[in-house]
């Protein structure tokens, strides 16, 4: 059974390949384009803009994760995503909030989201396992170890993708046994959360496998660090903001393992890479 949010995401969708979730940080600090939507009226702007490229998901959060960041408190958070969410849901969006906090996520529903992307997959906050199984909402279970203030220091792996599938399993049966339904559930691998580029690297190349568990998958490869740095020399690493096209190239890569979402900064690249790799698709060699 697809949860009837999904249904809809994928009616608004309306073509073939994976939904593209475009990404507005309303923070000052994350890695990719803090600051740039920190005020309010910006973020909403940018959120339609991201419709408008190709977008059928918004994803709005108010934490960076980037490796070394502090938490703002939950109130900022709140100040920071509430009204965001409303404006871009009254506008017919379908929202998703980016935290890990329960009291932001269930803010967020009140205030017209549909979705609660959690990068902590529950771990990070004790009452979001119960509040995903009252609320019925899409819960996104990413891959993680560790708040960003120390989480490189936990990238070991001897099979990156046998244990990042693992782990994945283990917070899922957490939250069914909190009483959330297998419907409500999407995996995410967690790219460059506790990873190094190699670990990264290899959760792409593996992706079949992650799709085979049997849940929708979230992809997030955007701007981070392993695509700046591909193909360059040590130290030499492209901008965060010339990275759509290296980005655009592992949504292809997502599009052909069947993965059901892509959550990217730069929209029309990934767009355009999602229709070459689904026209491909569509043929015999
Ligand atoms: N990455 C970031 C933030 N949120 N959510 C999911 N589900 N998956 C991700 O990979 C992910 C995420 C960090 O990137 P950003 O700070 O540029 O948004």
């Amino acid at each position: 059974m697809t949860h009837p949010v999904l249904a809809r995401i994928a009616t608004a969708h309306g073509r073939p390949g994976p939904v593209v979730m475009g990404v507005v940080n309303v923070t000052p600090d994350s890695f990719s384009d803090g600051g740039r939507w920190i005020e309010t009226d910006a973020a909403i702007a940018h959120g339609h803009q991201l419709v408008a490229e190709g977008a059928t998901v918004v994803d709005v959060g108010g934490e960076s994760t980037r490796p070394g960041a502090q938490r703002p408190s939950e109130a900022e958070e709140l100040r920071r995503v509430v009204p965001v969410v409303k404006a871009l849901a009254a506008d017919g969006i379908a929202v998703s909030v980016d935290t890990m906090r329960a009291r932001v996520a269930e803010a967020a529903l009140e205030a017209g989201g549909v979705i609660i992307n959690d990068v902590s997959g529950g771990l990070a906050d004790p009452a979001m396992p119960a509040l995903v199984a009252a609320s019925g909402a899409p819960f996104v279970v990413m891959h993680w170890r560790g708040h960003a203030h120390d989480m490189q220091t936990k990238a070991e792996y001897a099979d990156v993708v046998a244990e990042v599938c693992a782990e994945m399993i283990a917070r899922v049966d957490m939250l069914l046994a909190a009483g959330a339904s297998r419907d409500q559930l999407v995996l995410d691998p967690g790219i460059g959360f506790a990873k190094t580029a190699e670990h990264n690297w290899h959760l792409l190349a593996g992706l079949e496998r992650v799709v085979d568990l049997g849940y929708p998958v979230l992809l997030g490869t955007s701007r981070k660090g392993f695509l700046g740095s591909v193909g360059r020399a040590p130290g030499e690493e492209r901008p965060l903001d010339a990275r759509a096209v290296v980005t655009a190239a592992t949504s292809a890569r997502a599009a052909r393992a069947g993965v059901w979402c892509v959550r990217v900064h730069d929209v029309s690249a990934t767009v355009d890479a999602i229709d070459v790799a689904t026209a491909l698709g569509e043929v015999q060699p």
